[in-house]
């Protein structure tokens, strides 16, 4: 696994040891070693001799390729979310072909552009002009992806992730990252000043559906798959508005103000208010757990625990 030490990393990789062994997965990321991520190797995945070296060394069969720049963080630094999101993708692709390996590589809602259409939620086919750096190099790893397995047969896969909201990492520099911040906010403080405004609906998805995701879809039927990478998933829509409103149910004092950042806002208003999953269903039997109550009480008492801090009534002050 690259890119293990971030977000959507560090809780697959335990996830993917309970299942499969662990010493069966190999942990990398550019950071230094991380010692809950053991076995964890430090890799540059822009480094294809490096990549080459560690998955010869550990006989590699399967990449969930993770690393890469979030949208926010790619438009301050475009010229090296470019390298690194497409560098280190095709040098993952290639290994993958000369090892005949399988590749999970997820996309995004950022795969979307402002021509996409919305209403009543965006198909899993259709119009992807992004105006975002890491919009750009999303969906151009899209049609890598697609192109890897056409003309070498690589068994590549892949979602567009919505939004991911989890307690365990701290998200790394995207747009939705107010709908993680915004927890610590109120368990701490009691009031979050959000840069989105109220009324900026995105698709957001907790973290155990998205891992649960992740591997039904590797291990589905790789006859059932039509699309194989790039497939939408879906599991709740809000507005910085209405999170606020379902933290408010267990911690009533909970305050929210906005300073919007035109930055991040431009990138959220070119994206897709919800996403249409039926590929997602239909092909390997996606369905989410979680929506937005469910989400908002266990992220509350898991998170509570972790920065000890109690919410009074739990998960039941919500009912
Ligand atoms: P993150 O920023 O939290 O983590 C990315 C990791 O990649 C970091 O730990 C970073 O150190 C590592 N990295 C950066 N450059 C590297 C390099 N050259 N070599 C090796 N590692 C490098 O991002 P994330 O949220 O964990 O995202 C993981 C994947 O999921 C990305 O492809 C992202 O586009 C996708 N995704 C995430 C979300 C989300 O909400 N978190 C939503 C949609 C898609
Ligand atoms: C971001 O905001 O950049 C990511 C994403 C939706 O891809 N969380």
């Amino acid at each position: 696994m690259t890119g293990a030490a971030g977000q959507a990393g560090t809780e697959p990789a335990p996830a993917l040891r309970a299942r499969y062994g662990h010493g069966n997965v190999l942990a990398s990321d550019l950071k230094p070693p991380v010692p809950e991520l053991e076995p964890y190797v430090q890799l540059d995945c822009t480094d294809p001799a490096a990549l080459g070296r560690v998955a010869a060394a550990h006989g590699a069969n399967t990449f969930y390729h993770l690393a890469a720049i979030l949208s926010a963080r790619a438009e301050q630094q475009p010229l090296q979310a470019y390298q690194v999101n497409m560098t280190g993708l095709i040098n993952v692709l290639e290994l993958a072909r000369e090892r005949r390996a399988a590749l999970f590589t997820p996309s995004s809602i950022a795969a979307f552009g402002p021509d996409t259409p919305r209403e009543p939620a965006t198909p899993q086919d259709t119009i992807q002009r992004p105006t975002s750096m890491y919009g750009v190099t999303k969906v151009a790893g899209e049609l890598l992806a697609d192109y890897y397995h056409q003309r070498f047969g690589v068994d590549t896969r892949g979602v567009r992730y919505p939004g991911l909201i989890s307690y365990v990492a701290p998200p790394g520099g995207g747009t939705t990252d107010y709908a993680v911040d915004i927890f610590y906010h109120a368990l701490r403080e009691g009031e979050y000043t959000c840069f989105l405004g109220e009324g900026t609906q995105l698709d957001m998805m907790y973290m155990p559906d998205a891992i649960r995701g992740t591997i039904e879809l590797m291990e589905a039927d790789a006859g059932q798959l039509r699309h194989r990478n790039a497939f939408n998933i879906a599991a709740m829509q809000f507005t910085p508005a209405q999170l606020a409103a379902a933290i408010r149910k267990h911690l009533p004092e909970f305050r929210l103000h906005y300073r919007v950042d035109p930055m991040r806002q431009a990138i959220a208003d070119s994206w897709p208010r919800r996403l249409d999953d039926s590929a997602a269903r239909e092909e390997w039997g996606w369905a989410p757990r979680y929506d937005l109550p469910a989400l908002v009480a266990d992220m509350l008492e898991k998170l509570g625990e972790k920065l000890a801090v109690t919410v009074k009534g739990g998960a039941d002050a919500a009912r």
